[in-house]
């Protein structure tokens, strides 16, 4: 198997088929051998079906939450590359092939970009895109020494070998913080390359994400990281 793509998922039934196809459709036009792993959450609406129809592999998790589904995602993986994205169509999984060009350089984590690329008009809150996001993104590089430019991406690609060394733990949003800070903890290579940010498509659901909470978390996360992590944890 060459790439498996995780795609967490809670009540997503309005863009989670659109994802898994476009997943699809680049494995051929690539010539790639992939699976998509839909990591479903007790979904209420019809997320569940709409993802196994349109061919996926789908997974129950029962532990609540955005990291306690991906790293379930990331244990069925069988792939020699992995790449993990939203479900809601806010990253197009077309510019996997961006992803894939790149799997013979130097990395272990290549983080997609949203500053980097183009943002959609209306696809981040402005709270989010003009101080929520670069503001971890300035804490994370000052305590970790980086040079990234967006710290809360969703769409990162990965080699399982690499993620098979790091224990991951988090189970809500800061789990974004605590890939990246692992990863530079253990001496692995980040790098980066440019992304599109879509407004999502949902039609009356709301995001997961709750700003003021989560932030908080990823700055505790960090904080707890910066001055308690022994190596190898
Ligand atoms: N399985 C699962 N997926 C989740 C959970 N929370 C969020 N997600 C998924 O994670 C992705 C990102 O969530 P979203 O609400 O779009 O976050 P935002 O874009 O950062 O505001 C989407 O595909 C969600 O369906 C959860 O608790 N469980
Ligand atoms: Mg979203």
């Amino acid at each position: 198997m060459d790439l498996s793509i995780v795609i967490p998922c809670l009540n997503e039934e309005n863009t989670i088929d659109i994802c898994v196809k476009k997943c699809l459709q680049s494995f051929q036009k690539l010539n790639i051998k992939g699976e998509v792993i839909v990591v479903d959450n007790q979904s209420t609406d019809n997320s569940y079906n709409k993802a196994k129809e349109a061919g996926a592999k789908v997974i129950s998790c029962e532990a609540r939450g955005y990291g306690s589904a991906i790293r379930e995602g990331f244990k069925e993986a069988q792939g020699e590359y992995v790449l993990m994205a939203d479900g809601d169509n806010s990253y197009d999984f077309l510019q996997i092939e961006d992803f894939w060009n790149m799997r013979h350089k130097d990395f272990d984590m290549i983080l997609g970009s949203r500053f980097r690329g183009k943002i959609e008009k209306n696809a981040m809150p402005p709270l989010h895109r003009y101080f929520g996001t670069p503001l971890l993104t300035f804490i994370v590089n000052t305590l970790f020494f980086l040079h990234i430019t967006d710290s809360q991406s969703g769409m990162r690609f990965f080699k399982k070998s690499s993620l098979d060394k790091i224990k991951l733990e988090s189970t809500g949003m800061e789990f974004a913080s605590e890939l990246t800070v692992k990863f530079r903890l253990n001496g692995m290579k980040i790098i980066e390359i440019p992304i599109n940010l879509y407004k999502d498509g949902r039609i009356n659901g709301k995001p997961h994400l709750k700003p003021w909470r989560d932030g908080m978390r990823h700055l505790l996360y960090m904080l707890k990281m910066r001055f308690f992590y022994k190596k190898g944890n």
